[in-house]
């Protein structure tokens, strides 16, 4: 309990001294500006790419979204409230090689490319879509650049706080800060039950975008999808798909055009670096293979491993889902191509 209570201490002084309101003025800014379509911005599309976009047009882009899931009419969020939210958001996450704002805002787009070509939001419903919109936005706030393991070889006050899915719990933390701070409360006009509600959604969600989680669920839902004896309306099943999706939203670089996922497999190679870096310097340990610049060489070949174990299974057991999610399964195999021509001549 004592060593608890100082660890939150501890965290809280941390994040007290990090956290930042976006300011009214830049939300009444944002608020004014004209917002393209769905179709103009791309928001529809598999392949859509963010690099495309400035700062300014990664927020419309979000309250085009928004907009067109008709958020705003049906939880009654005032559009400078939610102006203000995103633009928090946005500032609440760091300046690292890969998970930052960017990466983000790419997981709330494929989200969205999802539940509107499936019409899987019909399924969802209101509540849920809400809560796996803002867990896609939210689902990386306040992220270092480094993973579970190690802030646990750290001992840093996360680690202290949460043993397991330390970082996640502090992602959904973190979004429970800013859902709460003055003049962001989107929420604010729903009522307490369905605020509950889409609260657990977003918990479980976030929660679900630890790599662990992932492996510990996908058994029982490829199952399912397999014998198909996955059941729409089925509370249990639903939640399960909810946690997947969100998987598949947070690896979606891997169905991207080569060129993209390219680009963006080098912002997490040289994210892993740097945490590798680190290891080596503070803590004078040998990092493992993918944070080891020196097996940079090995990087395509673990792609492929990475592609077969870790992606595939679950693309394909979507695509088995919707046939409208094929495109995702036939991205990841055009890469898995590359990765194996960059692997055999290097
Ligand atoms: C993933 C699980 N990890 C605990 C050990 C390594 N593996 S891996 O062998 O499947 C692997 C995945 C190895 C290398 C990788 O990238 C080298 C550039 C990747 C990889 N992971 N490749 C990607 O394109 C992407 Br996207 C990802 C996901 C990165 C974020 C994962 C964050 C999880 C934090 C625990
Ligand atoms: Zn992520």
């Amino acid at each position: 309990k004592a060593v608890i209570a100082m660890a939150k201490q501890s965290v809280t002084l941390e994040l007290l001294s990090y956290h930042a309101s976006a300011t009214l003025a830049d939300a009444i800014r944002l608020s004014k500006m004209p917002i393209p379509s769905a179709p103009k911005l791309g928001l529809h599309d598999f392949i859509f790419d963010d690099s495309e976009l400035d700062d300014d047009e990664t927020l419309k882009a979000c309250l085009r979204m928004f907009r067109d899931l008709l958020f705003i009419e049906r939880f009654h969020i005032d559009y400078v409230v939610l102006c203000r939210w995103l633009l928090s958001v946005k500032k609440n996450y760091r300046n690292v090689t890969y998970h930052n704002w960017r990466h983000a805002f790419n997981v709330a787009q494929t989200m969205f490319a999802i539940i509107m070509s499936t019409q899987w939001w019909k399924i969802f419903g209101e509540i849920e879509c809400l809560g796996l919109m803002i867990a896609c936005l939210c689902h990386d706030l306040d992220h270092r650049g480094t993973n579970n393991s190690f802030q646990i070889k750290a001992s840093s006050p996360l680690a202290q706080l949460y043993s397991t899915s330390t970082m996640e719990h502090h992602h959904f933390d973190q979004s429970i800060m800013i859902l709460n701070s003055e003049g962001n409360q989107i929420l604010s006009n729903v009522s307490s039950d369905e605020y509950s509600r889409i609260v657990k959604v977003l918990e479980d969600a976030i929660l679900s975008t630890d790599l662990a989680v992932y492996f510990r669920k996908r058994g029982d839902f490829l199952h399912l999808v397999e014998n198909e004896s996955y059941q729409w309306h089925n509370e249990e099943h639903r939640k399960l798909l909810r946690g997947m999706t969100m998987t598949v939203c947070d690896l979606a670089a891997i169905t991207k055009p080569w060129p993209i996922e390219k680009r963006v497999a080098e912002l997490v190679t040289r994210e892993f670096f740097e945490q590798g870096d680190i290891e080596r310097n503070k803590f004078n340990i040998t990092p493992i293979d993918i944070m080891n610049r020196e097996k940079a060489n090995e990087l395509p070949q673990m792609q492929v491993g990475f592609i077969d174990s870790i992606c595939l299974p679950i693309y394909q057991a979507f695509a088995n889902l919707s046939d409208k999610l094929e495109p995702l399964v036939d991205g990841v195999k055009k890469n898995r191509y590359q990765w194996m021509r960059v692997a055999e001549d290097g």
